[in-house]
């Protein structure tokens, strides 16, 4: 039986949530700043606004240049992410099978629900119209087969678009695209696909299978089954994080000890706190540093003992980043921690805990995915 996916993505979403509360922007250039920690740049523009060229991105200097008459807002990032709690929670209120893939998309798997809410086009002016009444947001819906027809179709369609690829159209559909609107086709793919003559998904679609192989491995084999509309990747709630990491770009390329060595140790501090809060510990501590010149670098260590405390994150860091300055001592412009191969809970209660600690575990679990997606979320299995 054909599956109906929908990869529903707000409209320009930060600067829409702005607009939101402040309706005398709406149908205006408006740019929202990024993270005032990384170098300004823009993070989400208005369609008003993209016609003068800007994108995300793009340095906020050069957006004023482009569109000076433009409103520009700094990131309210808890704004958002309450904006996206409401709208993961409208998706879950139609449907259980729910992935989130940032703060304004998702995809939702709608098959077998016609009985309850009409055709899937029915359905998806629903979900369009309840995210409209109560965020005063746009979204744009993909409908499709498969997850990837439907994500290619939304960013088509968009904004405020609906478009459906019926059941055998996808060959059909995709062919024209060009090559780079492949999810997974970024510019350094696009760019050795150029060197090889091909321009649109349908030329990366009748590409020899071997020809694939030789030149991407295993992941141009799945980019050539996504261009030949083949994806049978299920719709699920994505695993737990595996890493946590944290990371400043300076406002000016710097190599001084002290200044490094106290931002390294408030990123430690953010890590660990962030560890904390998920109950996890990590077994690996990494640095990255970014030169003047671009070049970067990473360094790892494994702990002895997996840990969330920030003096022991801390040390790790300092030592790497010893070691780091000792072997170079050009200017940074960029410092970040990351922590990985977490451990939570489950792996400090011996195989044999009881049956009680494993449903209190599970509950927790369960909790955290409700606070986040909505009561109607999950249900247990089994019944
Ligand atoms: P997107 O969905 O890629 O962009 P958008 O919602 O602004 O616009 P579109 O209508 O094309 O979907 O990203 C969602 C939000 O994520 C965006 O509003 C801001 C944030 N974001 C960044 O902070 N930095 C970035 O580089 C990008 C691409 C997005
Ligand atoms: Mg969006």
């Amino acid at each position: 039986m054909a599956r109906f996916i929908f990869h529903i993505d707000l409209d320009a979403f930060f600067v829409s949530a702005e607009q939101a509360i402040a309706p005398g922007l709406k149908g205006k250039p408006v740019i929202v700043g990024g993270d005032p920690r990384r170098r300004g740049v823009v993070a989400s523009a208005s369609y008003e606004a993209r016609p003068f060229g800007i994108h995300a991105g793009m340095p906020l200097s050069q957006a004023r240049r482009l569109c000076p008459q433009a409103t520009f807002i700094q990131a309210n990032f808890l704004r958002y992410r309450e904006a996206s709690n409401k709208f993961m929670a409208i998706l879950a209120d139609f449907s259980p099978d729910i992935e989130p893939l940032g703060l304004d998309e998702a995809y939702l798997d709608v098959t077998g629900y016609q009985e309850l809410y009409g055709s899937p086009r029915e359905l998806a002016l629903k979900i369009k119209t309840r995210i409209h009444k109560e965020l005063d947001i746009t979204a744009s819906v993909g409908i499709a087969t498969c997850k990837v027809v439907a994500k290619i179709a939304s960013d088509l369609c968009k904004p405020d678009g609906l478009l459906e690829i019926a059941p055998g159209e996808e060959h059909a559909f995709l062919l024209p695209l060009p090559a780079a609107k492949l999810p997974g086709v970024g510019k350094k793919t696009g760019e050795a696909l150029k060197e090889m003559g091909i321009n649109t998904i349908g030329q990366l679609a009748s590409l020899h299978i071997e020809t694939v192989k030789r030149r991407f491995g295993s992941f141009g084999v799945m980019l050539q089954q996504h261009a030949n509309g083949i994806d049978e990747r299920k719709v699920a709630m994505p695993g737990e994080p595996k890493s946590i990491s944290q990371q400043i770009t300076f406002a000016r390329d710097t190599s001084e000890r002290h200044f490094l060595e106290a931002n390294l140790h408030r990123l430690c501090q953010e890590v660990g706190q962030e560890l904390r809060r998920q109950d996890k510990r990590a077994e690996c501590v990494a640095i990255k540093l970014r030169y003047a010149d671009f070049k970067t670098i990473t360094r790892q260590v494994s702990l002895k003992e997996a840990s969330n405390a920030n003096q022991v994150i801390s040390t790790k860091a300092s030592e790497l980043l010893d070691t780091a300055l000792r072997q170079r001592r050009t200017p940074l412009r960029l410092i970040g921690v990351r922590v990985s191969n977490l451990v939570g809970q489950e792996r400090q209660l011996s195989l044999f805990d009881s049956e009680t600690e494993r449903l209190v575990r599970l509950d927790k679990a369960l909790d955290r995915i409700r606070q986040k997606y909505g009561s109607k979320a999950i249900k247990l299995g089994g019944g």
